[in-house]
Parts: structure tokens; sequence; C-alpha cells
């Protein structure tokens, strides 16, 4: 195993670890999800660095079994948008239970997904179940699920940082992503996240500004 040192950390005082972490802390809770968004067009640049970012993740065996579409074409957009009100269609009129239904109340959305055309990107997130580092379609991915979704984060804090606002769609199912992508068959799609700025008209509803607090998310032993 051939192997490097341990990069160097900023060496820093308590207290400037504890003002660093409520610094990243407090602007991450400003993240609002964000349903209506502004045309507003937004430079590849950002983007690129945030998918850069989301590539850092820790991933099983460091198989990064991960792949982001990025579009900001107008017409794979209304694909898009096609495809998945069709799938939300059915979704909300047949396939949700009355519970999952209940559950979503809160949050008003619906059918409609004026944002999948309007957004100036929307990155697909792609989980590859198999290929490992050469990606050669043969070796077993590891923790694949886990290891998107911190990618995931990461990509969403990154944007969150730039000044974007940002949504995690997940359409049901998604399988019309893969097509419309272009991407292979051992390839799953996990989310859509839109970036852009906000509309004059967005808004975030009462229910996501319930956030449990850290007495209630963390114990200490
Ligand atoms: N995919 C649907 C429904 C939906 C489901 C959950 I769980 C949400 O947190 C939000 C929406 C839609 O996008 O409308």
């Amino acid at each position: 195993m051939n192997e490097s040192p341990f990069p160097p950390l900023p060496d820093l005082s308590d207290a400037e670890r504890v003002a660093q972490a409520r610094a990243l802390a407090q602007r991450l809770a400003m993240r609002r999800t964000c349903r209506a968004f502004a045309d507003t067009p937004v430079p590849r640049e950002v983007i690129e660095q945030a998918i850069a970012a989301a590539g850092t993740a820790p991933s099983g065996a460091n198989h990064q079994p991960w792949h982001f579409v990025a579009i900001s074409d107008p017409a794979t957009k209304r694909a898009i948008r096609l495809a998945a009100e069709e799938e939300e269609r059915d979704f909300y009129a047949h396939r949700a239970s009355e519970e999952w239904l209940g559950a979503l109340a809160p949050l008003g959305t619906d059918p409609d997904k004026p944002f999948l055309e309007i957004a100036p990107w929307l990155i697909v997130c792609f989980a590859q179940r198999k290929g490992g580092i050469e990606e050669d379609g043969r070796m077993t991915n590891y923790y694949v699920t886990e290891s998107v979704g911190i990618a995931c984060g990461m990509l969403l804090a990154t944007l969150n940082e730039a000044g974007l606002a940002t949504l995690t769609h997940t359409p049901s199912p998604m399988g019309f992503l893969r097509e419309i992508c272009g991407r292979p068959e051992h390839e799953k799609p996990l989310m859509i996240v839109v970036a852009g700025l906000p509309s004059a008209e967005a808004a975030v509803p009462d229910h996501a500004l319930r956030k449990k607090g850290l007495s209630r998310i963390a114990s200490w032993i």
C-alpha cells in the first residue's frame, strides 16, 4: 500500500473551531427548499464547483459511485418537466396513500412542476450500482446510496454557500431520467437538485420551518 502524509489542518484555537462551526451551521440553517424559481441565469462555473465539491465525498471503497448530469438546455429541461408531471399526476391521483398525501399537505406540493423548466440548472444525481473507480461496469460498488447521499449533501451545501436556492426533487418513479440523460442501465437516478434564484413569488411553508432542536436530534453519552 502506498501512502502520503496526512494533509495539514488549520491550526485553530478551541474558540476559533467553535466560531467556524457555528458560522457554517448558521449559513446552512438559512437554506430553504425553494419551489418557485426565477429564470435568471447562473454561470456554469458555479455548478462545476458544486459538483467538484460533491465529488470529494467519502464513498464505499472510494469507488465514487456517482454521476451528475447538469442540464441547462431548455429542450431537455422541458422533456424532464413533461415526463415528471406525467408521473406526478398519477402519483397524486392514484399511487400515493391517503397518509402520504396528508403528510405532503402542509407543504402544498402538487403535480405541476414549472420550476423544472424555469430554473437555470437541473442536476440529475445518479448512483452507480457497479463499476468501481475505473467504471469498468463489472466491479461491485458498496454503500452506494449512503455515498451518493453524502455527495448530494455536499452539493447542496456548496450551492447554498454560492448564494443559490435549491430543491431536492424526487419524481416518482424516476426511471425516465436515465433515458433522457442517456445514462446506462446500472445507474439509478436518486434525485434532481434544482438550482437557481428564487422567484418573487417564492414562499416557505410554516411546516418547513419546524426544525427539530439539537436536544431532540442528538444524545450525549
Ligand atoms: N414527488 C412528489 C411528492 C413529494 C414527496 C415528498 I416525501 C416530498 O417531501 C415532496 C413531494 C412531488 O415532488 O410533488
